[in-house]
């Protein structure tokens, strides 16, 4: 305790020694150039940033983002849209089932404020980041799993709808002829989603929806919904979202670790360089999987990164929405 307070005091004091006296003498210039610093990075604001090709997913949460509304609500409108394709196969409606021909959904959704909510093995909902949203809002909670975060669905008004579309159901009787397991790289089909968005006020929010690995067993969870791993937001440095296999996602503990390497003073792409290059060290199969991160600070700066060629993000700022190629470390 003590020693805590002395640190404090000690850096106060060095503080005032160091910058005291332009401090007080130049009040005026201070405050201007504080004033040059805002104008410099508003300008980069609002901004949308996205996993894979997900334009109409980015649109969306730009259109909300002119609109004047929350990064927040931009993040839940914009990952809807995928959920409700039901031709996307790892998202929402017409996602690949586990080996047993359940469509399972994992969602979490990340506010300004660093409040959380997520769904975990949510079955026959089109909109896991709704009810994540719900949960957040409007229980004790932070996660809710299978059956219950089912029923709660349904008590708020969600309806209940078959998730398994004749396509997915085919691929899943195609799969069942080997029921080899392995995952394959870029197997997400490009929309998983893991979103980031900055609002006009700078503030950030994220969101990931995701229907897991294809053909995974039942009851498994993945990185997805599980905060610090599949999403981390902490308004006062940026965030950070995951793709790919998640089970190294997990282990590494990976947009959490991204976002307290911004905290160090890192860039974004090299936050997410850093974070791929933790998975590569940890396990020598990183030949045989994919993972892809995302990054957005503050200032509005985006970063990403994956393991391997094939990975794209989709970004929307300054009234352009892009998909753009991601490096990657596997050349
Ligand atoms: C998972 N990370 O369940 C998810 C899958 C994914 O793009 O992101 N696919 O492991």
């Amino acid at each position: 305790m003590k020693r805590r307070k002395f640190i404090q005091n000690a850096s106060l004091s060095t503080f005032g020694i160091a910058a005291g006296t332009s401090l007080f003498a130049s009040k005026k210039n201070i405050f201007s150039s504080e004033e040059k610093s805002a104008q410099i990075e508003t300008a980069n604001f609002p901004l949308v940033i996205a996993t894979w090709n997900v334009k109409e997913s980015t649109a969306e949460a730009w259109r909300v983002l002119q609109d004047g509304n929350s990064a927040l609500d931009a993040i839940e409108k914009g990952c809807m849209v995928e959920e409700a394709n039901a031709e996307g196969q790892s998202v929402g409606i017409g996602g690949l089932p586990d080996r047993d021909g359940n469509v399972t959904l994992d969602a979490c959704i990340m506010d300004s404020k660093g409040n959380y909510g997520a769904v975990v093995y949510l079955q026959n909902i089109t909109h896991p980041i709704s009810v994540a949203r719900k949960v957040m809002e409007d229980t004790p909670h932070v996660i809710l799993a299978g059956k219950g975060a089912e029923q709660f669905a349904l008590s708020k008004g969600f309806k209940p709808v078959d998730l398994l579309t004749d396509a997915s159901k085919k691929a899943w009787e195609e799969w069942k002829k080997t029921s080899q397991y392995k995952p394959i790289i870029n197997i997400e089909n490009h929309d998983t989603i893991g979103m980031l968005a900055i609002d006009k006020n700078g503030d950030i929010s994220g969101g990931c929806t995701t229907s897991g690995l294809a053909y995974k067993m039942a009851g498994r969870v993945g990185d997805s919904p599980i905060i610090g791993s599949g999403l981390f937001i902490d308004n006062e440095i940026g965030g950070a979202t995951a793709t790919g296999l998640g089970e190294e996602v997990l282990k590494t503990v990976g947009s959490f670790l991204i976002v307290e390497l911004m905290r160090q003073g890192k860039t974004p792409q090299q936050a997410c360089e850093e974070a791929i290059g933790r998975i590569i060290k940890k396990n020598p199969d990183f030949k045989n999987f994919q993972v892809g991160y995302i990054a957005l600070n503050k200032k509005g700066e985006t970063g990403y990164y994956s393991i391997h060629d094939g990975f794209s993000v989709t970004k929307y700022h300054d009234g352009k929405n892009e998909n753009i190629p991601s490096d990657f470390y596997e050349k």
